[in-house]
C-alpha cells in the first residue's frame, strides 16, 4: 500500500508511535517559527526548559502581530525576543520584514521538512510541500529544545482538483468552496492533501492561500505536492537547492475524497461571523460596503497585490469606502515599489499599511459601527475586527479591489478582461532584515533584555486527587480563542503579562468572568461543540489557568486548544453524552472524585453536580505521555522532570 504526501513526511520524522489513525505519534521537528504575540511566552518557556541552544535545523522568530508600539510594552517585547533569539541560536526577522508565514514561505520553508509554529496559520508552508503545523508556544519551545512534537495520527483527506479556474476566480474562492463543503469543524483530526490535474494550474502563492486558510477547517494541516511549479518558485527565491520532489504514491489510500472542478467555481465570500458561512458574490448582491482591507498571511503575496494594483490603476476608491492595503513582506512591498504598482495603489486612494498582520488581528482599521468590511483575511469571528457589531466578509483580493472601487459588493468578473500576472523569474530577495544568531562561542556574552511588562509563566500545580469547585462559566458552541482571550490593540501588548491579560479573559462573552473566577478561587468552565477553534494562542489556556480554572468540560474541542489546555495542566473533559451539557448551569457546585487515580488508570470520570444531585459521565482521552503531563501539572513541569 502506498503513502500519501503527509504519511511520507510523518514516516520520515517518526520518533514514537505507529501510524494508526487516532494514536499518538511523536515527530522530529526540523524547523520552528514564532511570532511576537505568542513568541514572548514561547521564549520564556524555552528559557525555563534550560536548553542553551536550539537543536532544530532552523528556528525563526518573527515580529509581525503587534507592531503599533502604543506603549513601552510592545517595544520591550521586541527587544526581549531579539536578544533571546540572538543568544539561543534563533534567526530574528525584524519588525517591517513581513508576516511570519509569508516570509517563511519565501525564505526558509523546504519541501518534505517538518515545521511547527506558534501560530495556527503555520500550514501556509504546506503550499511548498512541508508538513507545517500550528502549535502552542510551549510545544514550540520543547521542539526548539530538541523534543518531539506529538499529534494524534490524522485521517487523510484528498481534495482532487480538476479543470482550471475561470478568469477572475481565485485561490481564495477554492478554499472558500472547501470550507463551504467541510465546515469549520470538518477538518478536525484530518490532514487535507490536494492532488489532481488542477494542482498544476496553481502557483505556489495560490497553493499557500489554500493551505493557510485550511486552518479554518480545524484540520491538523493541509499540503500540496512539491513539483516543477514549486521548483520554479524556489528557484525564483534563489533557493533551488532547497527543493525536493514530493508526491503521493499512486496507490495511496485516503479516508475521504472530495472532488472540485475548478472551472465550476465563482467568486465567493464567507459571510459574518464564520469562515464557513459561504455565499457567492452574486447571491449577496450589490449591497453597500464601508471598508475594504487587503493583506494578511492569506492574501498578501506579490501576485495578489499585483492583481489588486492592476484593478485599481487609474481609478479612485469609492468615496464611501476606506481601502487599506498591507503587503505581506518587505520583498513584496519592495517589488511593488520598484515596478511602479505601488504608485498605482497610492494614486487610487488606498491607505498603505506596514507589512504586518495589522487589521487582521484588530490592530487598527476597525470598521465603523455595524460597518460592512470586505477583507482578504481568513477569520471573521465576531468582534475580532475591534468593532463588536462589525460585519466582516472574507473575499479574494480581486473581489476586494473591485468592490472598493464601486462601493458595493462587486463580482470581479464584471471588470472585463482578466489581468494576467506571471510569477517573476526572480523575486527581489534581500535578507538584510533577518538577523542571524550569535555564534556558539559568543552566546554566553549575549544579555537578554527584559522589560517590566514581561512576567514569568504562571504557576501550575500537580493534579489533585479530587476536584470540588463550582462552574464559573457556561458557553455555547463554536467558542473561538478570540472569545476566550481576545486580541486587538488594547490587549495584545499584554501577551507577556498573564496576570494583566487575564483581566480580559472571556470578557467578550461575559465581562464579569475574570472577577468572578478570581473570587471563586478555583472553578470549571462548560462549553459546547468545537470549543477553542481558531488561534494557537496558549494565552487562551494560561489566562484561565491563572484565574483558577481546573477543568473545561465540553461537547468537543479544537485540536490546538485542547493541547494547550493539557500543556497548562487544565483537564480537557468531554461529555460522554452530548445532551448532558444541559445538566450543568453556571454557578452549580461540581465535584469530580478520584480524578488522579482514574486518570492514571485511563478510566472515565464522573462529574457530580452537587446542586442538582445529577451524575454526569465525562471522558478524558489521553495518551500515556499526556496523562503524565496532566498529572505533573503541565508540560513545563513534565519537561523539567523528564529532562
Ligand atoms: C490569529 O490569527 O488569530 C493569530 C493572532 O495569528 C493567532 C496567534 C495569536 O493569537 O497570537 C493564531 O492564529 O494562532
Ligand atoms: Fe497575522 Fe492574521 Fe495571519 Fe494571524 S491570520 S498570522 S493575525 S495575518
Amino acid at each position: 500500500m502506498g503513502y500519501t504526501i503527509a504519511q511520507k513526511i510523518i514516516k520520515n520524522h517518526l520518533v514514537s508511535g505507529d501510524m494508526t489513525v487516532g494514536s499518538e505519534v511523536g515527530l522530529k521537528i526540523d524547523q520552528t517559527l514564532t511570532q511576537d504575540a505568542t513568541g514572548t511566552m514561547a521564549y520564556l518557556e524555552f528559557e525555563a526548559i534550560g536548553v542553551p541552544r536550539v537543536k532544530t535545523e532552523r528556528s525563526v522568530a518573527y515580529i509581525d502581530h503587534n507592531t503599533l508600539q502604543t506603549g513601552f510594552e510592545n517595544a520591550d517585547d521586541h527587544r526581549f525576543i531579539q536578544s533571546v533569539a540572538k543568544k539561543h541560536g534563533i534567526y530574528f526577522s525584524r519588525p517591517g520584514n513581513g508576516i511570519c508565514h509569508q516570509v517563511h514561505l519565501e525564505r526558509f520553508g523546504k519541501p518534505g521538512k517538518t515545521l511547527i509554529g506558534s501560530d495556527s496559520h503555520t500550514p501556509t508552508g504546506g503550499g511548498i510541500g512541508m508538513l507545517a503545523i500550528g502549535a502552542g508556544g510551549l510545544d514550540v519551545a520543547v521542539a526548539m529544545g530538541g523534543g518531539a512534537y506529538y499529534i494524534s495520527m490524522p485521517k487523510m483527506v484528498r481534495i482532487n482538483l480538476t479543470g482550471k479556474l475561470r478568469p477572475w476566480v481565485s485561490a481564495k474562492d477554492i478554499i472558500l468552496e472547501v470550507l463551504r463543503i467541510m465546515s469549520v469543524k470538518g477538518g478536525v483530526g484530518k490532514i487535507i492533501e490536494y492532488g489532481g490535474e488542477g494542482v498544476k494550474t496553481l502557483t505556489v502563492p495560490e497553493r499557500a492561500t489554500i493551505t493557510n486558510m485550511g486552518a479554518e477547517l480545524g484540520a491538523t494541516t493541509s499540503v500540496f505536492p512539491s513539483d516543477e511549479i514549486t521548483k520554479s518558485f524556489m528557484a525564483a527565491q534563489g533557493r533551488e537547492d532547497d527543493w525536493t520532489e514530493l508526491s503521493a504514491d499512486a496507490d495511496a489510500v485516503y479516508d475521504e475524497i472530495i472532488n472540485i472542478d475548478l472551472s465550476s467555481l465563482v467568486p465567493m465570500a464567507a459571510c459574518p461571523h464564520s469562515p464557513d458561512n459561504v455565499k457567492t458574490i452574486e447571491e449577496i448582491g450589490p449591497q453597500k460596503i464601508d471598508q475594504v482591507c487587503i493583506g494578511s498571511c492569506t492574501n498578501s503575496s506579490y501576485l495578489d497585490l499585483m492583481r489588486v494594483a492592476a484593478i485599481l490603476k487609474g481609478k479612485t476608491v469609492s468615496s464611501n469606502v476606506s481601502l487599506a492595503i498591507a503587503p505581506g513582506s518587505k520583498q513584496v512591498y519592495n517589488m511593488l515599489a520598484r515596478n511602479g504598482a505601488l504608485a498605482d495603489i497610492i494614486e487610487s486612494g488606498a491607505r498603505v499599511l506596514e507589512c504586518a498582520c495589522g487589521p487582521c488581528i484588530g490592530m487598527g482599521q476597525s470598521p465603523n459601527s455595524a460597518g460592512i468590511s470586505l477583507r482578504t483575511f481568513n477569520r471573521n469571528f465576531e468582534g475580532r475586527s475591534g468593532t463588536r457589531d462589525g460585519q466582516i466578509y472574507l473575499v479574494s483580493p480581486e473581489t476586494a479591489a473591485a468592490s472598493a472601487l464601486t462601493g458595493v459588493f462587486t463580482d470581479p468578473r464584471t471588470l472585463g478582461e482578466e489581468v494576467n500576472i506571471p510569477l517573476p523569474e526572480k523575486f527581489e530577495y534581500n535578507d538584510n532584515m533577518i538577523i542571524a544568531p550569535a555564534p556558539e562561542e559568543e552566546m554566553d556574552s549575549v544579555e537578554v533584555l527584559r522589560g517590566p511588562n514581561i512576567k514569568p509563566y504562571p504557576k501550575t500545580s500537580p493534579l489533585e486527587d479530587n476536584i470540588d469547585v463550582p462552574c464559573s462559566l457556561k458557553v455555547g458552541d463554536n467558542i473561538t480563542t478570540d472569545h476566550i482571550m481576545p486580541a486587538g490593540a488594547k490587549i495584545l501588548p499584554l501577551r507577556s503579562n498573564i496576570p494583566a491579560i487575564s483581566e480580559h479573559c472571556f470578557t467578550v462573552c461575559d465581562k464579569d468572568f475574570p472577577s468572578r473566577a478570581k473570587q471563586l478561587g478555583s472553578s470549571i468552565i462548560v462549553g459546547g461543540i468545537n470549543y477553542g477553534q481558531g488561534s494557537s494562542r496558549e494565552h487562551a489556556a494560561l489566562a484561565p489557568l491563572y484565574l483558577g480554572v481546573k477543568a473545561v468540560i465540553v461537547k468537543s474541542f479544537a485540536r490546538i486548544h485542547r493541547s494547550n489546555l493539557i500543556n497548562a495542566g487544565i483537564l480537557p473533559l468531554t461529555f460522554v453524552n452530548e445532551s448532558d451539557y444541559d445538566l450543568i448551569s453556571q454557578g452549580d457546585e461540581l465535584s469530580i472524585p478520584n480524578v488522579k487515580s482514574l486518570i492514571e488508570e485511563g478510566k472515565n470520570l464522573v462529574v457530580i453536580n452537587k446542586t442538582t444531585g445529577k451524575e454526569i459521565p465525562v471522558e478524558c482521552e489521553l495518551s500515556d505521555r499526556t496523562k503524565d503531563i496532566i498529572i505533573a501539572g503541565g508540560l513545563l513541569n513534565y519537561t523539567k522532570q523528564n529532562g
